[in-house]
């Protein structure tokens, strides 16, 4: 075991409170993900990355930096990384999935706040995330009310752009997100001190769709029946793409890939067959947020597919390839990004044909609405999703929860009564 404590003390980690993370850490994956059956090899990979989570990574971060490139960290699937990527930049995914820096967030927000807001506030304070005190830069949005006011506070602690996104898909909504791309790219460069090229974006461009056909490729093989590879697993390998160096991530995926095709082609199953099948959607489930898919997977279902920023809304458009000019690219890039139903939205009919469509190609027998507390968008969208899915004739099951285990016995109870009803 490599010791990382010198780095983590750099970073001006509080280092007994990081020790107990990473110690809860460890023993809630143990429990939730090493106790898998007839998990594919491919998995050892995902495994010793959360192993290396807070270590190996955060080393190559740093390293990169010595060697003069800046880290960006993000909280959103809008923000475009291309862009960080063609000035030479690193984006690191910066939700945060864990209620151990709450007592701290508590002292600067509500409590009654998003969990996954007074997560990010609360890893900073606590001084608990190596990631958030790597960033260079933290660009932040204004999707919802919560964030968007978390991050005047959040830019007291930490060098903070905030990116104005559109609520609506109009016309000037699309040139009010292309002015807000344009702005981004300014700031990248001069964070960096690099220009983006046309030349520099197409290959961002390219390097970062090619991670997303890897994970669709992952999706479209969870179709199967029975399914080949736990809703865990799934959402792991899709938390990790948040992480990892994009490079190395798209190649063990595509290399899992071809050993779940195998798979599928020996009817092999990950679960026995007949088991219920769900669907998962709605907010995203940052790491290591695993709470609600243990819960599904240990009551008799296994889950297919994820409608949530962490699964199909991030990775089931591409951008056009075919910009040649910076302008072209950049509008490709807004393109894809204006095709993102979040809640946020309004009206956000797409969303709700997306689920619909989502549950019939995966053959799923019922949908879990997963919405975290204080979460309005999700929330209030949530009335609309069931009464769409009810005329479908698709069983909903509705479910309100946060980062805390408190909940778990009742979340069992009725999803376990869900099961039974859908089978
Ligand atoms: S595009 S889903 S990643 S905003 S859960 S903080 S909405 S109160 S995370 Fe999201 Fe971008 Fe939308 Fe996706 Fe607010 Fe809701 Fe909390 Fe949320």
């Amino acid at each position: 075991m490599v010791d990382y404590t010198e780095m983590w003390e750099k970073l001006n980690l509080d280092l007994p409170a990081h020790e107990h993370l990473l110690n809860v850490l460890g023993k809630f994956y143990g429990d939730i993900y090493l106790s898998q059956q007839k998990r594919l090899k491919g998995m050892e990979y995902l495994d010793f990355v959360i192993s290396e989570i807070h270590g190996l990574r955060i080393k190559e971060l740093i390293e990169a930096q010595k060697a003069g490139r800046k880290v960006f960290g993000t909280f959103c699937v809008f923000v475009p990384e291309e862009l960080i990527w063609a000035a030479d930049g690193i984006c690191v995914g910066l939700c945060a999935g864990a209620e151990i820096g709450k007592g701290e967030a508590e002292k600067v927000l509500p409590r009654t706040i998003c969990p996954l807001i007074k997560s990010f506030m609360g890893f900073k304070l606590a001084r608990l995330c190596p990631f958030t005190e790597a960033c260079d830069l933290v660009i932040g949005e204004t999707t919802c009310d919560g964030k968007k006011k978390a991050f005047e506070i959040f830019s007291e602690f930490k060098p903070t752009y905030v990116m104005e996104i559109p609520q609506m898909k109009r016309d000037t909504d699309y040139q009010l997100w292309r002015d807000e791309v344009w702005r981004l790219k300014e700031k990248i460069e001069e964070t960096t001190g690099n220009k983006i090229t046309a030349e520099k974006l197409g290959q961002a461009i390219k390097m970062i769709n090619d991670r997303r056909r890897a994970l669709q490729r992952l999706n479209k093989l969870r179709r199967a029946i029975p399914t080949p590879i736990s809703g865990r697993d799934a959402l792991l390998i899709n938390q990790i793409s948040f992480y990892d160096d994009p490079v190395r991530f798209t190649e063990k995926v595509n290399a899992l890939c071809d050993e779940l095709e195998e798979k599928v082609k020996r009817k092999e199953g990950v679960v026995p067959k007949g088991t219920t099948r769900l669907l998962l959607s709605g907010c995203p489930m940052a790491v290591p947020n695993w709470k609600l898919p243990y819960v599904v997977e240990s009551s008799g279902a296994v889950i297919v597919d994820e409608e949530s920023c962490i699964g199909e809304r991030n990775t089931r458009d591409l951008i056009d390839e075919n910009g040649a000019t910076l302008e072209e690219m950049i509008d490709n890039i807004v393109s894809r990004c204006m095709k993102i139903d979040c809640a946020c939205f309004t009206p956000n009919t797409e969303r709700i044909e997306h689920i619909i469509t989502l549950a019939k190609e995966y053959e799923v027998e019922g949908v879990i609405h997963y919405t975290l507390q204080f979460c309005d968008p999700y929330l209030v969208e949530a009335y609309k999703v069931e009464k769409a899915l009810e005329k479908t004739g698709i069983p909903i099951l509705r479910i309100e929860t946060d980062y805390s285990m408190e909940d778990i016995e009742q979340l069992k109870t009725r999803v376990e009564a869900f099961v039974e009803m859908v089978k």
